[in-house]
């Protein structure tokens, strides 16, 4: 009993910001998955976390669900002849020994096709993400109207 209040007080003082919220599977550790808010006329919207890989195997992101979209894919922005596109990245994202996995403005994303309901600044909708080795995760996606901290921008 002790040492499971002990465990409890240890991961929820992982982070001092109020709204950070992280997730361990296996020896990867996910933090704060967050979708931007979009206005209600918007039909997608995309996603963002961070995967750290604390183990000696690389592990795979292979996708992600969530009921709140019709349908979520890997994207990824390119600059081709000086537009910035996005695309869907194929046969998913590999995570590093001990390397991580940066999704977030101007990179990789989750895609969320035909969104079910507006993403409204305070929502929190569950997600489920799928890992070759670690298997399936599922996380809250907090709706933000915008980048947490120490999140980067890559606004070029
Ligand atoms: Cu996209």
């Amino acid at each position: 009993m002790r040492k499971t209040l002990l465990a409890l007080g240890a991961l929820l003082s992982v982070s001092g910001n109020l709204y950070a919220h992280d997730y361990t599977l296996g020896s990867l550790h996910i933090e704060h998955p967050w979708a931007m808010a979009v206005p209600a006329v918007s039909p997608n919207g995309a996603a963002y976390l961070v995967i750290h890989n604390m183990g000696a195997q690389a592990d795979k992101l292979l996708g992600a669900d969530t009921a709140r979209a019709g349908k979520t894919e890997i994207h990824e922005h390119l600059h081709k002849d000086g537009l910035m596109k996005m695309q869907q990245v194929q046969g998913g994202l590999d995570i590093p020994a001990g390397g991580e996995v940066r999704l977030e403005q101007g990179g990789y994303h989750f895609m969320m096709f035909g969104l079910k309901q507006p993403l409204n600044d305070g929502d929190k909708f569950p997600m489920t993400l799928h890992f070759q080795k670690a298997g399936d995760l599922d996380v809250e996606i907090h709706v933000q109207k915008e980048a947490p901290p120490g999140a980067a921008e890559h606004q070029h």
